[in-house]
Formats: C-alpha cells, sequence, structure tokens
C-alpha cells in the first residue's frame, strides 16, 4: 500500500511536471513508426520492404495493427514465405493473421511471450512488389486495430502509444538507369519452381527476384535461364533455392552500367549455377535424415501419387520414390553437403 502511494505521488509530480512544461518540451511519446527517414524511391515492378519499429518504447508485449495500402499500387509480396516477417528475435507474431486479401488492409497480431519486449528496434519487416504502372506516390500506412489493438504489457496494463505514419512510395520510373541480369540454373526435377534473388550484398534486403516457373513435364537435370530486370548499378549477393536443392550464393555479384550476363563467365561455377540435390526435409543439409526418408518403406518404391508419400522424396521428377532419387542423394557431390557460398569473380 505504502509503494502504491508513493507510485500516485510520483505519477501526480510527473502529470504536473508534465502540464507545467507544456506543448514547449512535451513528454516523448511512445510511438509505432512505419518506414524510415530516407525516401523511398521505386520502379514499377521492383520489391520494397518497410519496417515498422517504435521510439521511446517503455515496454510492450501485444498490439494488433492494421496496414493499410492502395492494392492498385502495391501488392504484398510472399517471394520468402510471407510478405511480412519479424525482425526482432525475440517477436512472435500471432499466427492468427486476418489476410484479407485484396481489399488492402490487413490486421497483424503481435505478441512477445512472456515479456515485454523493449528498446526502441525493429520488429515487424513488410515486404511489397510494386504494380502501381504510373509515377507518382502510394502509402501504405498503420494503425492500432479497433478491436484489442491498443498495445498493453505483460501486466496486461494498456501501454499509451501513438502512430507515425503513412509511409510514402514514390514510383519513379524513368530515374532508373537499370540493367538486367541473366544466368544459368543447373538442377534437378524440372517440375519444381526455382527462385532467384538478389540482395544488397551482406544484408536481406531484397532488390530483384524472379522465378523459372515449375513444368507441366520432364524429369532429371536440366539447365534453365533466368532474367532479373531493372537492377540498378551495385554490388549483390545472388541466392538461388529451389525445393529438395541447397541453396547456392554468389556473394558479391557487380552490376555496372551495362547488361550483366553470368553465362558468359568463364569460371564454371557462375556461368552454370549447379544446385546441389537431396535435401528432402529442407533443413539445408544433405544427409542421413533425407536419405532415411527416402528409404521409408512408405515412400520408398511408391509413386508420388500413392497416398502418404512424400512428394519431396521425388527427386528428379519421374514421379517415383525409386533408386533414381537414391542415385542422386548418395552421389558424393551430394550426400553430406550443406548451402554453397561462391565468391564472386568478374573474370573480365
Ligand atoms: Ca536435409
Amino acid at each position: 500500500m505504502k509503494r502504491f502511494i508513493t507510485y500516485l505521488i510520483v505519477l501526480a509530480m510527473l502529470l504536473t511536471i508534465q502540464a507545467s512544461i507544456g506543448t514547449v518540451l512535451a513528454v516523448e511519446e511512445f510511438c509505432f513508426i512505419i518506414g524510415n527517414s530516407t525516401p523511398i524511391v521505386k520502379s514499377t515492378g521492383e520489391i520494397v520492404t518497410i519496417q515498422i519499429s517504435v521510439e521511446n518504447n517503455p515496454g510492450f508485449n501485444a498490439v494488433g495493427l492494421q496496414v493499410t495500402f492502395d492494392t492498385n499500387d502495391l501488392q504484398p509480396y510472399y517471394g520468402e514465405g510471407m510478405w511480412y516477417k519479424e525482425v526482432h528475435s525475440e517477436l512472435l507474431i500471432n499466427k492468427n493473421i486476418y489476410d484479407t486479401g485484396s481489399t488492402g488492409s490487413q490486421r497483424i497480431s503481435l505478441i512477445n511471450g512472456e515479456k515485454d519486449l523493449t528498446g526502441d528496434v525493429a520488429i515487424i519487416e513488410l515486404t511489397f512488389k510494386v504494380i502501381k504502372e504510373t509515377e507518382g506516390n502510394t502509402s501504405v500506412s498503420i494503425a492500432f486495430t479497433t478491436v484489442g489493438g491498443t498495445p498493453s504489457n505483460v501486466a496486461a496494463q494498456d501501454v499509451e502509444a501513438t502512430i507515425k505514419s503513412p509511409c510514402v512510395i514514390t514510383v519513379n520510373n524513368a530515374s532508373t538507369s537499370a540493367v538486367t541480369l541473366t544466368g544459368r540454373v543447373s538442377s534437378y526435377n524440372p517440375r519444381r519452381e526455382t527462385m532467384i534473388a538478389l540482395y544488397i550484398t551482406g544484408t536481406k534486403q531484397l532488390v530483384a527476384l524472379t522465378t523459372i516457373e515449375a513444368q507441366q513435364d520432364g524429369s532429371g537435370i536440366t539447365t534453365q535461364k533466368f532474367t532479373l530486370n531493372n537492377v540498378p548499378g551495385g554490388v549483390y549477393d545472388l541466392v538461388v533455392s529451389k525445393q529438395t536443392h541447397l541453396d547456392f550464393s554468389i556473394i558479391g555479384v557487380t552490376v555496372g552500367a551495362s547488361d550483366l550476363d553470368l553465362t558468359m563467365n568463364p569460371d564454371v561455377k557462375i556461368n552454370t549455377i549447379s544446385l546441389l540435390c537431396g535435401d528432402i526435409n529442407g533443413d539445408g543439409f544433405i544427409n542421413s535424415t533425407d536419405l532415411s526418408i527416402l528409404i521409408l518403406p512408405a515412400n520408398y518404391g511408391k509413386s508420388t501419387s500413392s497416398l502418404g508419400v512424400d512428394p519431396m522424396a521425388d527427386l528428379t521428377g519421374i514421379g517415383w520414390v525409386d533408386s533414381s532419387a537414391l542415385s542422386v542423394i548418395i552421389l558424393p557431390a551430394n550426400y553430406n553437403k550443406t548451402h554453397i557460398t561462391y565468391v564472386y569473380n568478374a573474370n573480365t
């Protein structure tokens, strides 16, 4: 009780101070911010990532945010799984996302488990593809959701907060001196999609992305070309990924003022990016775990159309889990390997 009275006295003092300072020296408010201080300029077709961060954070563990944007201008981008992701390591995003699709307004509930999230940090990152055809501005705004959106802490107390919104994206198609980046990928099973992503080197900031679409038929090893459009000059990490294969990253790809064709590079590792195959469970390793899945009686010798068969175990795309997959996984080039990182060399 004594402590409570002390608390009340302190609170009263604080309120008095705040009142006397008035608007000249306002108490810094806890604030949710979308976007950053630098302007975002993008071209049609480019990917834009926008962070939501907090400032003057007194500690909170839950909030509900409504994200609003124009679906004629921006499309949630699912290139790497979800279009939103937690960038704060402690944060858990409630899986009950009210994904209202094309309406341009989506609810995200953030719950930080048993303890308050502290510090002025980025909490989540949203990824969009710019589809606005005309030049000009478009924006993404956030608001607390009307039901249960107010931030609260682990003690179940409401935490007063404001919002700095929206984040403006300027679509400027004329200003880019962007070039194309082409390359070639060799991998198994043309019935699976291959994803080629370009990041600012040393980061996970996506600049361009394309896919080699899954084919209706075909099996075994195929070599396919890809093109990344609208790549501005810069230094990038190119990451090629495909289900059941290990990622292949080329670090430090330098893009200048003219188109870059990796297939012309004298280095065979760069002119044909060869993906290692056999990661059935997708954990980034080709090893005995994958082998044991392959030879499970439920999978081995079965058609992928049979009930209960793990389709990932069909490595070559023949429609069966059999010796063709086994021979791929046990190849010394594949077995006991993990994701490949290779340093770029222009060699020109
Ligand atoms: Ca594996």
